[in-house]
């Protein structure tokens, strides 16, 4: 690879499989099935195939939140999707989410199933289907407002900052500058709105607490790309106040688990089936292989 500053882009740009940095093998330029592969179905009217990434993390504590709330419609299964090996690019897979990303939901509750993917879509879904975590009244606006401005921000933190902090196969100082600052700025409209708001959207906790929590709440807690220094997150005092609310709370716990399958053995619960799976099938209780 060229050095950053000698690089002159040719005419037409062609794909080197040679790009280098984490997640090199499975970027190209193209969308659509790489194989034949069927998805597995389990009993539960909604069918999730995913993976604990915080895009993913936003649905698995949203269903279980709605099944906190007694919701037993929200009863699901959750598959693992193992994005490194490639697994979104299955035929299955790809008939669910033709944009080849988790989390994709399957509603199989009616007579024909529905597909969801964007995980913002599908919160918003599961918020109109149970009539839950979406205020009906003059809220509602801030909630959307806020769970749009997450859809648009998080590339840049993750694609962006994240890419270039953390994956990329060099440092290039112009792109970790531009992607810091930014996202020291994200960090800033969010730390003045919660500075007059319990939760993001008001005083009620909303789909858009449940969207920006996995990103800008491990953020300012230092959790993502070891980045909590450089960015100077002890700053952020109310979106770490608010973080620390949020990942209190039971469901958020519970969908943190679901679908993980890095760190701790006993936060990974690769799939989930059902409730009791959180007591009996995280990694450090199943047998070697059977996970
Ligand atoms: N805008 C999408 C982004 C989803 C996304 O980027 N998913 C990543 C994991 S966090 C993925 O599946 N990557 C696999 C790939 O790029 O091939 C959403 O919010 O659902």
């Amino acid at each position: 690879m060229t050095n950053s500053s000698d690089y002159v882009p040719p005419k037409v740009w062609t794909w080197s499989k040679a790009s280098g940095g984490q997640f090199a093998n499975i970027n190209r330029p193209i969308s659509g099935p790489t194989h034949d592969k069927e998805l597995p179905v389990g009993r539960h009217p909604l069918q999730l195939y995913s993976l604990a990434t915080p895009n993913g993390v936003k649905v698995t504590v949203m269903l279980e939140e709605l099944l906190a709330l007694g919701h037993s419609g929200a009863e699901y299964d959750a598959w693992l999707i193992k994005i490194g090996s490639g697994e979104q690019f299955g035929s299955g897979f790809v008939a669910v989410n033709p944009n080849s990303k988790i989390p994709a939901l399957m509603d199989r509750s009616g007579p024909t199933p529905i597909r969801v993917f964007e995980s913002g879509a599908i919160l918003l879904y599961l918020a109109e289907k149970f009539r839950a975590f979406l205020p009906t009244d003059s809220t509602r606006a801030e909630c959307l407002s806020w769970l749009f401005w997450q859809m648009g921000a998080a590339p840049y933190l993750g694609g962006g900052f994240g890419h270039f902090y953390a994956y990329a196969p060099m440092k290039i100082e112009y792109a970790i500058d531009r992607f810091a600052m930014e996202a020291k700025r994200h960090l800033d409209v969010l730390d003045k709105q919660l500075a007059k708001n319990e939760y993001i959207a008001g005083s009620e906790y909303t789909i858009a607490d449940m969207a920006i929590w996995p990103w800008y709440g491990g953020l300012a807690k230092g959790q993502l790309y070891e980045a909590g220094e450089f960015l100077s997150v002890q700053e952020y005092k109310h979106v770490r106040r608010w973080a620390d609310l949020i990942g209190q709370r039971p469901a958020v716990q519970r969908g943190r688990m679901v679908n993980r399958s890095w760190g701790e053995l006993s936060s990974q619960l690769h799939e989930r089936h059902d409730a009791a799976d959180f007591e009996t099938k995280t990694q450090d209780k199943l047998a070697p292989g059977n996970g």
